[in-house]
């Protein structure tokens, strides 16, 4: 008996640590703030602390001060006279060229006078409408965050693309540790989804609905909704989402699918179904997050694209960065010149695809250090908003001369 106590209190104090990768803290966090052994709590941002490896931790990329090592001096630099990548991708035809932001970010004047210039024509909340940071406790929203994107992007004539609805991570504690059963998770995934959908109704161009659906082995990734309420859970968010807001275009969007493989196989077979049973899904979003020298040619990523516009769907470039190892060095600076002209260039190559967003445009702001140890250096514009080689590669990719 006394070991089964001394068991069962072992239990709850490991219960009461967030295991590594988990979420540790951040607003609207009410979960465990610390973490399981070999881990530590590394703040992401303001909605998102999270246990990282402690060997992982050497850098801190929250503060958005991670730089470049010794600097960038010496390195190359973006010789292009292109002024607005916006004004470009619309002359080529496309909807926008845009980038996601957060809010922390705002207090920033030297980021904010270029993210709300005509550079851009469209931005992303990367965080702020997310489940966890919206729904703090059952049917109480908070969109003031949100909104203060929204109208931000509005005031500058930027379309927005609403992110995310329903996704594995950064939901609220109260849902994760609620042990609800499947009939009540399905009210709950409906509230949220008409909540969030009605607040933003006619004011977004674009949802992502159901966010990285499928695992990195090709499986239906295993989380709360997929194990306890299954596949449908999919069809019954869009549906939701759709009757909400009508006219706002409704994307899974999920990274990887640039390449061929199990993971782009089970998602455009997902896709096919969700097709051809009538759920309203209007596009996918190929987020793009991706790896200098190893970003495959525009013309082999425009063939995955066309594979889901042939069915009928339009698609996008949501969460474009390409990072590298660090430091910086001349040669992988213009190898991810290259490696952001194939990605833009395979949406210039793809009629339905609508538009190109980087996952912020500048370094500060990148969530690639903390996450890859050693890694970094993915955005197109460096920690000092100095243009790289990376932007003349974009200005390339849309058809431009840099
Ligand atoms: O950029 C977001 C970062 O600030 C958060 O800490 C992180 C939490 O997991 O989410 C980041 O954005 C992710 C996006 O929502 C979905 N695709 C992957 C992005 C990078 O992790």
């Amino acid at each position: 008996m006394k070991s089964i106590l001394a068991l069962a209190s072992f239990v709850a104090v490991v219960t009461a640590q967030s295991q590594v990768w988990g979420q540790c803290g951040g607003i609207g966090w009410t979960g465990p703030t610390t973490c399981v052994s070999g881990a530590t709590c590394v703040a992401q941002n303001s909605y998102y602390w999270q246990c990282l490896p402690s060997t992982a931790t050497t850098t801190t990329a929250s503060s958005g001060t991670t730089t470049t090592s010794a600097g960038s001096s010496g390195l190359p630099t973006s010789t292009s006279t292109v002024n607005s990548l916006n004004a470009l991708a619309k002359s080529k035809g496309k909807l926008y060229f845009g980038s996601a932001t957060d809010n922390p970010e705002f207090s920033n004047t030297a980021y904010t006078k270029i993210l709300f210039s005509d550079m851009f024509g469209q931005i992303t909340p990367g965080n702020s409408m997310k489940w966890g940071p919206t729904e703090p406790s059952r049917d109480t929203y908070t969109y003031a965050q949100g909104d203060v994107v929204l109208n931000d992007a509005k005031n500058a004539s930027q379309i927005v693309r609403a992110h995310n609805l329903a996704w594995y991570e950064q939901l609220p504690n109260w849902l994760s540790s609620g042990n609800f059963d499947n009939a009540t998770l399905q009210t709950i995934l409906t509230d949220h989804v008409t909540s969030a959908a009605t607040h933003y109704k006619g004011q977004v161009y674009a949802w992502d609905v159901v966010n990285e659906p499928v695992d990195d082995s090709g499986n239906m990734r295993s989380w709360l909704y997929q194990d306890k309420v299954g596949t449908s859970y999919i069809d019954l968010a869009f549906r939701a989402a759709h009757a909400a807001d009508p006219n706002a275009k409704l994307y899974l969007n999920d990274y990887n699918l640039e390449y061929s493989g199990a993971k782009f196989n089970t998602t455009l077979n997902l896709v096919k179904q969700l097709v051809a049973q009538g759920t309203p899904i209007h596009g996918v979003g190929f987020e793009g997050h991706m790896i200098v020298g190893s970003v495959p040619s525009a013309a082999n990523i425009a063939s995955q694209m066309n594979q889901f516009t042939a069915l009928g769907l339009e698609v996008a470039i949501t969460e474009l960065d390409i990072r590298q190892t660090m430091p910086e060095t001349a040669a992988q600076r213009m190898q991810q010149k290259t490696d952001y002209q194939n990605m833009v260039g395979a949406c210039m190559l793809v009629t339905k695809c609508v538009g190109v967003t980087v996952w912020d445009y500048t370094d500060l702001y990148s969530w690639v250090p903390s996450t890859f140890s050693g890694q970094g250096a993915a955005c197109p514009w460096d920690n000092n908003f100095a243009r790289k080689p990376a932007y003349d590669g974009i200005v390339l990719g849309l058809g431009g001369t840099s």
